[in-house]
């Protein structure tokens, strides 16, 4: 039986949306050259949040001169100076940190409990911590006076808008360079209300562009001659496009892709603790998270306790409304994600995989999935392998810590683990040998500006945040 979805009115009241926005190119909202315009809608209620421009060629080459301009001004200051600017535009994102963690939930169809106290304190931090740099360059480690690139073309999804794109922006700033940014078509409204916080911090005109769009504007902006430094997070297919793209030219490129991350449960592992772990491993943001811990595997001689208590507490996550403090599970991010995530699953159904999902009525509007289990699950099942990107758990299981490291291992990924044991010698000896960017040890999902991200194999290359983070944006 489905209910009515009805969103919380009074948080709602808290961020002012106007019913159309421009681009952003040269400090000015603008219409697009060719005044095509998109819809962003709520993907809670399916409701039109705003119309929204649409950039095309003629908008990537307006934009892309504008930051080539104000990039001769913006390289020259000194770090000191472009610090002042980061700083003021990280507390701005503090002060505004309750519209904007509605915002990002409203077009996002994330929990509000996890833009508030995750997704919007994580992007305060990493301006504050690049603004910490900007004067620091020459202690870095890359020899005295490393020299920004120029202008950096900045593609990013829509699972994290704003938290990539401070990823992207803040290291680029910090370093000199000045930025075109393109947010995902389906939540373009954060990366506008930034534009917002550029001007309010007194941004000179051109550091910062964003034009709103699909991929045949990213394809462009990746495409443009006069960008020298590309910056992509997204799926594997189109990453590996835009590796072809810029091969044989003289851009540099980052690329954050895919992942399939194993979180390895040992039998001496505190289970309860492992449980919650697991719980926000795969179901934070609905699963909709490159670094997920998507494939649980479990030794073998407490498969059943585990999968018994996991289930027992997946009974107890509330979905629903976004905007209530209370939820846990929101909506999928857009019809085309939650038609993948259901042919994946149907997918791991067909194979002969057992699927169990928990109890829960879902709203008759908007883009919904229960959250999923597979067990009985082997490694050449596709849900063993493929990145669902969705709220669905597979489960294998292990005999040794070899034979983990060897499943955690068979992947085309390698973007992020977890280790849940009590053994201090065993997590150093797990993680050592591990190909993923990242290995989180009795936790997961922790992120910290100063720690570097990135992938092994078709994860990607090249890092993002730390000291790591400045190097993608130098010259050295
Ligand atoms: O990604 P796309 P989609 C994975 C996840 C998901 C799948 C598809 O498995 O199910 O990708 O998601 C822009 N040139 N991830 O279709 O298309 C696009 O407009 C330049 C993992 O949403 O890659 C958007 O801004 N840009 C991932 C951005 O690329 C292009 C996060 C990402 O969209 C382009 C998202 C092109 N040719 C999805 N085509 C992660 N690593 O976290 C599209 N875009």
């Amino acid at each position: 039986s489905a209910f009515e979805y009805a969103p919380a009115p009074e948080s709602r009241s808290v961020v002012d949306i106007a019913p159309s926005y421009g681009l952003f190119i040269d400090g000015e909202f603008t219409d697009a050259a060719d005044g095509k315009v998109f819809k962003t809608v709520s993907p809670a209620s399916e409701e039109v949040l705003a119309e929204i421009a649409q950039a095309g060629a003629a908008d990537v080459d307006r934009a892309v001169k504008a930051a080539r301009k104000a990039f001769e001004k913006w390289s020259a200051l000194p770090g000191s100076e472009r610090a002042k600017y980061l700083f003021r535009i990280a507390r701005i994102i503090q002060e505004r940190s309750r519209e904007l963690a509605v915002l990002e939930t409203l077009d996002n169809g994330k929990p509000i409990r996890e833009t508030r106290d995750a997704d919007l304190p994580l992007v305060a931090a990493h301006f504050f911590y690049y603004a910490g740099w900007a004067d620091k360059l020459d202690h870095a480690g890359y020899g005295a006076n490393p020299r920004p690139l120029g202008v950096a073309g900045q593609v990013i999804p829509w699972n994290f808008p704003l938290m990539m794109l401070a990823w992207k922006i803040a290291p680029a700033l910090a370093t000199g360079n000045t930025v075109v940014l393109k947010p995902a078509q389906t939540t373009p409204l954060s990366a506008l209300f930034f534009a917002d916080i550029c001007r309010q911090a007194g941004l000179p005109k051109g550091v910062v562009n964003i034009l709103t769009g699909y991929g045949d504007a990213g394809a462009a902006l990746v495409e443009h001659p006069d960008v020298n430094k590309v910056a992509f997070t997204g799926s594997t297919a189109v990453g590996k496009a835009i590796a072809r793209q810029v091969a044989g030219t003289s851009k540099k490129v980052t690329l954050e892709l895919g992942g399939k991350g194993a979180n390895i449960v040992f039998d001496d592992a505190p289970i309860d603790q492992a449980v919650e772990g697991i719980v926000s491993g795969i179901f934070f943001n609905q699963g909709q998270v490159c670094c997920a811990g998507s494939r649980l595997l479990v030794q073998e001689s407490i498969h059943d306790e585990l999968i018994d208590s996991l289930k027992r507490r997946l009974t107890t996550l509330r979905l629903g409304d976004p905007l209530d403090k209370n939820t846990d599970i929101g909506a999928i991010n857009s019809a085309e994600q939650l038609a993948r995530i259901t042919a994946l699953a149907d997918t791991g159904e067909a194979e002969g995989a057992e699927r169990w999902s928990a109890p829960c009525e879902l709203p008759n509007a908007g883009y919904w999935f229960a959250p999923t289990l597979f067990t009985n699950v082997s490694q050449s099942h596709t849900v063993a392998r493929d990145e669902i990107f969705g709220p669905v758990l597979s489960v294998l299981t292990f005999r040794t810590p070899d034979e983990a490291v060897a499943k955690a291992n068979n992947s085309q990924y390698g973007l992020s683990a977890g280790i849940w044991t009590e053994k201090g010698s065993r997590i150093l000896a797990v993680a050592n040998k591990l190909r993923a960017g990242v290995v989180w040890a009795n936790t997961f999902n922790k992120f910290d500006p100063t720690s570097p991200f990135g992938g092994y194999k078709e994860s990607g290359f090249g890092r993002e945040g730390g000291r790591h983070g400045l190097e993608g944006y130098l010259d050295v």
